[in-house]
């Protein structure tokens, strides 16, 4: 039987002082034994989601074994305790992202769901005809779309920041954006193809000095960095839960709670409510004025134990290990004839994506695939950013802490398998 691994035992309450070590926290991932045609598994997809260590599996399952029970309704033990557990997470979210205070923090199922929400709250109440909406070339779609959505509904406009051929932001370009005009600026934190880290302090520093909000799209950043909103001084700040190690299901709104109390609520049922009449509804205080119906509940412990987790191996290990894994496989994959990695940036996490020779990505992902690598292939919804490098397409390696550097020796193969057979 395999050693039992420390950081499953540190989630378990006991604080763990050891180094790093690679073999030891894919312990904590059963899936990454699994075979693929007969062949080890190779996840690289880990920007799509990440496979979740045991601790988030039992914390789910814990909740249906022991707990079972809808939370702020019921006065009986068992709602007590979810109710109890449900909040807890909340803090520690607080934590995780040092926001102020811990109303500060609504669940929602993901970063999709907390930009939609901040588009049709806050952006309904404030964009009127002729306003300005800051975006990059970079977004996501899920950071075009509901910005888009509002600017139709309301006349306003998007404008969108630039970026070099390196996939970083053109800094003094994305400035000289900022008018009298700009209501909001929405920005992601990490890009999902090229793996930029943006330089959002100063860029949230310069929107600051028009008095503009910043929402920053964290889906990519949290798994990566260490967050800490107030030194961002973002005003908003959206993550999902199962980029996280965390379920499926389950995201994250950060919010200045100025903002939120002044933000009229998105969906409407229970637990929104302080009083309903048909005469008149008067909302719920922050959070809850934006957590509306039976939320996740069972998603949320599991996000809580990932945050556990996170914190027992460290941002600064996990950090450390997922750059000399990035720096391997740039170098790897650089002395590719025919690879071309899209997304050079200085500031990087470990995200590769590449074009090779003229093959078409489904194609080498299809290759890929065969061999028990898995990879992402496509748009990875961001088309707008692939029209800025004239490309229907590319493939991806998105890494997480448990890979492996003899895994990138894999996909290095991999490549050289898809030349010999497409090339
Ligand atoms: N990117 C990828 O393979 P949701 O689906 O709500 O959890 O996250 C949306 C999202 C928003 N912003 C960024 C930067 C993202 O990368 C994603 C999700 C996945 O790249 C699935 S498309």
């Amino acid at each position: 039987m395999a050693a039992a691994p420390e950081v499953a035992k540190a989630a378990a309450g006991t604080p763990s002082r050891h180094a790093f070590d690679v073999g030891r926290v894919r312990e904590d991932f059963p899936i990454l034994k699994a075979q693929v045609y007969g062949k080890p598994l190779v996840y690289l997809d880990n920007a799509a989601t990440t496979q979740k260590p045991r601790a988030v599996l039992e914390a789910e399952q814990r909740f249906y074994l022991e707990q079972c029970s809808n939370v702020h309704r019921g006065v009986h033990h068992l709602s007590e305790r979810a109710t109890q557990a449900y909040e807890n997470v909340r803090t520690k979210v607080q934590r995780f992202l040092n926001a102020a205070e811990a109303r500060e923090i609504i669940f929602v199922r993901g970063t999709t769901e907390a930009i939609n929400l901040v588009a049709n709250t806050y952006g309904r109440k404030n964009i009127q005809a002729g306003d300005e909406i800051i975006l990059s070339a970079m977004e996501h779609h899920s950071n075009i779309v509901p910005w888009q959505m509002l600017c139709e509904e309301k006349g306003a406009v998007l404008r969108v920041a630039p970026i070099n051929d390196e996939g970083e932001i053109l800094r003094a370009e994305f400035e000289k954006l900022l008018t009298p005009r700009t209501r909001l600026v929405a920005l992601v934190h990490v890009s999902n193809v090229l793996g930029t880290i943006n330089p959002v302090r100063q860029m949230i520093e310069a929107a600051h000095r028009w008095n503009v909000p910043v929402l920053l799209d964290g889906a990519q950043a949290a798994p990566h960095l260490k967050v800490d909103v107030r030194a961002l001084d973002c005003d908003f700040y959206a993550f999902s839960g199962h980029k996280l190690y965390g379920p499926t299901g389950i995201g994250v709104l950060y919010g200045k709670a100025a903002l939120l109390a002044a933000m009229p609520p998105y969906q409407g049922g229970g637990d929104m409510i302080s009083s309903v009449s048909f005469a008149k509804t008067l909302y719920n205080v922050i959070p809850y004025k934006f957590e509306a119906g039976t939320p996740n509940i069972a998603g949320t412990l599991g996000l809580g134990a990932a945050i556990d987790y996170l914190n027992q191996v460290g941002f600064d290990a996990l950090g450390t290990h997922e750059q000399e894994l990035l720096s391997y496989a740039t170098g790897a994959l650089t002395r590719i004839p025919g690879l071309r990695l899209i997304g050079t940036a200085k500031e990087k996490a470990a995200v590769l994506s590449f074009v090779l020779d003229d093959l078409h990505p489904h194609d080498v992902g299809t290759v890929l695939d065969q061999e028990g690598i898995a990879v992402r292939t496509g748009h990875h919804c961001a088309q707008p950013l692939m029209d800025r490098f004239g490309l229907p397409a590319t493939t991806r390696a998105s890494l997480a802490f448990y890979n492996t550097k003899e895994e990138i020796d894999a996909l290095v193969r991999g490549i050289h398998k898809v030349k010999e057979i497409l090339g």
